[in-house]
């Protein structure tokens, strides 16, 4: 789990992220269509071409997840109990998948906020989004 200093990073770090957060969230979902064209079969009835209606959308719903995740920093499960029934019985994502959208998140934060990358806000972010996804992912069977 988190340490107090990984969730004070994460925290202070949001309140910048949080100003351009459907930004980030579409630009990672178009990083990970670009860089993973086989995640790209999950969204048969989504455009996805870059900047497209779709993509902002749903950039802005993960972005908002993740904004919630934030809030309940102590309680992620919680805050995140309702999208991880929906990602195992009715999306049902391989779980690899999630590894792939962290990555592309990861990379997106960091082309925003070079100076705040540091190697422990790497760290930080890494072990956030590997919590979030084993979240989503725990209710698979
Ligand atoms: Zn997911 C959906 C989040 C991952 C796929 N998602 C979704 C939503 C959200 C999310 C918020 C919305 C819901 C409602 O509407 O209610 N995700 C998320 C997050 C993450 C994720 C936070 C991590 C981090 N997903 C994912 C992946 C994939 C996915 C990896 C694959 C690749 N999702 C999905 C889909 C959907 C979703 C397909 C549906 C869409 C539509 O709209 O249709």
């Amino acid at each position: 789990s988190l340490t107090k200093a990984e969730k004070t990073i994460i925290l202070s770090m949001w309140g910048k992220i949080s100003t351009q957060a459907d930004a980030i969230g579409t630009q990672a979902l178009e990083r990970l269509f670009a860089s993973y064209p086989q995640t790209k079969t999950y969204f048969p009835h989504f455009d996805l071409r870059p900047g497209s209606a779709h993509l902002r959308t749903h950039g802005a719903k993960v972005a908002a997840a993740l904004g919630d995740a934030v809030r309940s920093i102590d309680n992620i499960a919680g805050a995140l109990s309702k999208l991880s029934e929906m990602h195992a019985y009715v999306l049902r994502v391989d779980p690899v998948n999630f590894k792939l959208l962290s990555h592309c998140l990861l990379v997106t934060v960091a082309s925003h906020f070079p100076a705040d990358f540091t190697a422990d806000a790497h760290t930080a972010w890494d072990k956030f989004l590997s919590i979030v996804s084993c979240v989503l992912t725990e209710k698979y069977r």
